[in-house]
């Protein structure tokens, strides 16, 4: 486990490209779970109830914790450790915090070779936790395999889920702190927007869970169990797995481009020039020919969507 901690330093100082290359013929084994939701609505909680199920099983875990909204990570991740005590005596249980800026790559860049590391290490389940602010849940949707969205009743998630296209992206929605009274509203909520959408196979789960004392763990546990087994299944697993690679993959490269593009940006440049002409000679530095309109940015990302509105 030393070993491992010392691994995962090293990538996030953005040293583990030697590393990775070594242990990737190792990794594949792991179950990787992703758990996003806004502050406050309980994921370490239900993280630490989850490894709690895990461990009854025998299975070995891995917990990382991401938060990206850097001004409040101390404080995120001081309760994150606070939430997963518990574990820390357990041997078995791996649990690292990271504020993951500045990596090669951005945070997934850490992010993914944190679960590498853990997968190649034996972690036969990982738990990936961050905080939703957008695109963070559409990062986490790609790298793990299975994608839980967790609400809170009485607070207007609902309505933030529709407006972010998460909903696309959620393999189980918990809604936890469910002795709250607006908890079925949330639920009715919930099932009306996937009404609205279409869905190619799996159907969403919708979990009822008080995290706090254990409540619906099993429910969400099976939850869990469910969709890895439809990914196996129907081969679907292989697709999540590709498309985990491929974001990684994405995310390494789109760094160093960025950071060269800025280079070249920040290198002197005339303004004598209008911008589609400045643009291409930088393009050209990269080399490509022939100006800014050749690519689509749809066909560079597509977005991980599962589901689709009906009717469009
Ligand atoms: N009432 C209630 N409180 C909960 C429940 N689950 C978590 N909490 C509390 O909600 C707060 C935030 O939990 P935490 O797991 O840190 O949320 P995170 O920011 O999403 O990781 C903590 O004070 C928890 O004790 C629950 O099911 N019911
Ligand atoms: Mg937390």
């Amino acid at each position: 486990m030393r070993a491992l901690a010392r691994a995962i330093s090293q990538a996030e100082a953005g040293h583990g490209a030697e590393l990775i290359r070594r242990l990737f013929d190792r990794t594949g084994n792991a179950i990787t779970i992703g758990l996003t939701g806004p502050p406050g609505v309980g994921k370490s909680t239900l993280s630490s109830a989850l490894v709690r199920a895990a461990r009854s099983l025998g299975k070995r875990v891995g917990v990382v914790s991401v938060d990206p909204s850097s001004p409040f990570s101390h404080g995120a991740l001081l309760g994150d450790r606070i939430r997963l005590t518990e574990h820390f005596t357990d041997r078995d249980v791996f649990i690292r915090s990271m504020a993951s800026r500045g990596h090669l790559g951005g945070l997934a860049g850490a992010t993914a070779d944190a679960v590498l590391l853990m997968d190649a290490f034996g972690m036969d389940v990982i738990i990936i936790e961050t905080v939703g602010v957008g695109q963070s849940e559409i990062e986490i949707a790609e790298l793990a395999q299975t994608t839980i969205v967790a609400l809170q009743p009485g607070s207007g998630d609902s309505i933030q889920v529709l407006k972010a296209g998460i909903l696309e992206v959620a393999d189980i929605f918990v809604i936890n702190k469910a002795d709250h009274p607006m908890a079925n509203q949330l639920k009715r909520e919930i099932r009306s927007m996937m009404a609205m959408l279409e869905f190619g196979g799996w159907v969403p789960e919708v979990v009822m869970t008080q995290a706090l004392l254990g409540e619906g763990i099993e429910e969400l546990w099976n939850a869990i169990q469910k969709h890895v087994a439809y990914l196996r299944e129907t081969g679907e697993m292989n697709v999540k797995r590709s498309q985990a690679f491929r974001h990684q993959v994405r995310q390494l490269a789109r760094g160093r481009l960025e950071r060269r593009l800025e280079e070249e940006l920040s290198a002197e440049m005339s303004e004598d020039i209008d911008p589609y002409e400045a643009a291409a000679r930088v393009l050209r530095v990269f080399g490509f020919d022939g100006g800014v309109a050749e690519t689509e940015p749809e066909q560079i990302r597509p977005a991980p969507q599962r589901a689709t509105v009906k009717g469009l």
